[in-house]
């Protein structure tokens, strides 16, 4: 099993300020926390943070014959981007959305979500347990599907 783990711009700087929203932890420690979370499964973890558009679609797209799901967390662009929407539903895999923060409790533009649907599911306001909900929930879902497939 294989996960292709995103980040969309400014995670990077992470536990620089606005701790309140986001935590005092940085993005070094958030990538850590999901390679535990993903190495105690037996879930190989690929990490990418860009702050660049075109290059996340382009990571996006890699996913495609080498991950076996996607976790995104688009930032910003979960609010503004149809091409992250578009490349999710190109590739066809299996993706869960987190937000760190509970972005239905901020200002109303974060409330919509592009990348959101083209996810199976989504996790917000947990901080890094998101992440580790997002895991545990992917693994499961690829696993009954290939379940079904061998039954039939
Ligand atoms: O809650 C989340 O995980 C977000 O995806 C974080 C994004 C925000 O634009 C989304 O609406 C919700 C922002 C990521 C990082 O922002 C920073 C801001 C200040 C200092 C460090 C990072």
């Amino acid at each position: 099993m294989k996960f292709y783990i995103i980040h969309g711009p400014n995670i990077n700087l992470l536990g620089l300020r606005e701790p309140t929203i986001y935590g005092k932890e940085n993005y070094e420690a958030l990538v850590q926390f999901i390679k535990n979370q993903c190495d105690a499964k037996q879930i190989e973890s690929v990490f990418f943070q860009s702050n660049h558009e075109g290059d996340l679609v382009d990571y996006i797209q890699a996913a495609y014959g080498d991950a076996d799901g996607i976790i995104i967390n688009p930032a910003a662009y979960t609010h503004t981007s149809v091409a992250i929407l578009d490349a999710l539903k190109a590739v066809g895999l299996p993706a869960v959305e987190v937000h760190l923060s509970n972005i239905y409790e901020r200002e109303s533009f974060r409330h919509h979500s592009y990348a959101g649907m083209a996810c199976i599911k989504t996790y917000y306001g947990m901080g890094f347990d998101g992440y580790k909900e997002a895991i545990a929930y992917l693994n499961d879902y690829i696993k009954g599907q290939n379940t079904k497939k061998s039954e039939t």
